[in-house]
């Protein structure tokens, strides 16, 4: 934690803000141990606090020994503005994202002597350090075997719902603390939708079946997709199938540090794009994961200075979706290096037909 503080400072000193103040979770989180779900942290040059309600106390102590744990009273704000006079703070980073209208003119009001910045820090947390890459392997290694448990046991009949429940209940068996996000599974038709969650369709022969999920442990993310199809794949089934296995395969091979995120993303949808399919993968190629699922930088085309660096872990996920017929996504995390990547999903990309 006295490292990520470092960053922090280091942070403030190149936009010379004299304070800041953190309030998204996932950066409390990060930069103090925190966990708890109402706290901000307000940091200056030389001291380091965090601002919470009567409910957190105890537990702040224990998690955020780095910070002296200010318990407010009924107004955070007034709290934050008190100890804003007290530190003589000029000029305030504050995180624009989720402060609502409401709250801004509360911070406005509390800090009324006080310059107020907006700062982006989510991405002081892209490269993860090993402690962190460590939580994620584990919430993908979860996933994976959640998904070769489902693939023992899915059938024709079973309901997009019943499958997504014996998905989340195995990865909670295995340790997840909640999916990483609502599972979706999509099939048939229906695995056009790219973000199709499950609903009470059965499966049936001839459908293709969408499956992306992840598991969350202490806090870190994992997310995969896989596409099965139940029974017998047809010619175009198989060709649309194969495109984008290509397209993955030779996306993972062009990740690297240092690379562009839109030329790593180009990559797939260039192959796409020739197949024939390039007006059916109209989502980007991926994004990076921690302690939120969606984290900075994405793989997109419209990310034109994002670039990958050492540590990142990042997904691969290209996809064709052809309304009235049907998709297929495929989806790894990998971790960036500064010679290629290492893939962490270990499931099969062989197109799994299930006969039963
Ligand atoms: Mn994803």
């Amino acid at each position: 934690m006295q490292r990520r503080l470092e960053l922090l400072r280091a942070f403030m000193a190149e936009q010379k803000l004299d304070s800041l103040l953190v309030s998204k979770s996932q950066n409390c989180r990060y930069f103090s141990g925190f966990t708890g779900s109402a706290g901000v942290l307000f940091i200056t040059a030389h001291t380091a606090q965090l601002i919470t309600d009567f409910r957190y106390i105890e537990q702040a102590a224990k998690q955020a020994q780095e910070f002296e744990i200010i318990r407010h009273g009924n107004s955070m704000y007034e709290t934050i503005g008190r100890l804003a006079r007290e530190l003589n703070v000029k000029k305030l980073g504050f995180e624009t994202e989720y402060v609502s209208y409401e709250t801004y003119g509360l911070l406005g009001k509390a800090l009324a002597a006080s310059e107020l910045c907006p700062v982006k820090l989510d991405l002081l947390r892209a490269q993860k350090d090993q402690e962190e890459m460590a939580l994620i392997k584990q919430a993908v290694v979860i996933a994976d075997a959640a998904f070769a448990y489902v693939v023992d046991i899915v059938h024709i009949g079973m309901s997009e719902l019943e499958v997504a429940f014996e998905l989340e209940t195995r990865m909670r068996k295995l340790g997840s603390e909640k999916p990483a996000f609502d599972t979706i599974v999509a099939s048939g038709k229906r695995s056009a939708m790219p973000h199709g969650v499950a609903t009470d369709k059965l499966l049936e022969s001839g459908d293709f079946v969408t499956l992306d999920f992840g598991a969350v442990y202490q806090g870190y993310h994992s997310d995969m997709t896989r596409t099965l199809v139940m029974g017998q794949p047809t010619e175009k089934q198989r060709q649309v199938y194969q495109t984008v296995l290509t397209a993955q395969l030779e996306a993972v091979q062009a990740v690297k540090a240092g690379r562009l995120c839109r030329d790593v993303d180009a990559v797939a949808r260039d192959l796409i794009t020739t197949a024939g399919y390039g007006e059916y993968f109209g989502h980007g190629l991926g994004h990076c994961v921690g302690l939120m699922i969606h984290e900075e930088p994405r793989l997109s085309p419209t990310n034109e200075t994002g670039r990958l660096a050492e540590n990142m872990a990042v997904t691969v996920e290209p996809g064709i979706y052809i309304p009235d017929w049907g998709g297929v996504r495929i989806e790894d995390i990998v971790v960036v290096t500064a010679s290629g990547c290492d893939i962490l999903t270990t499931s099969s990309k062989q197109l799994i037909e299930i006969d039963r």
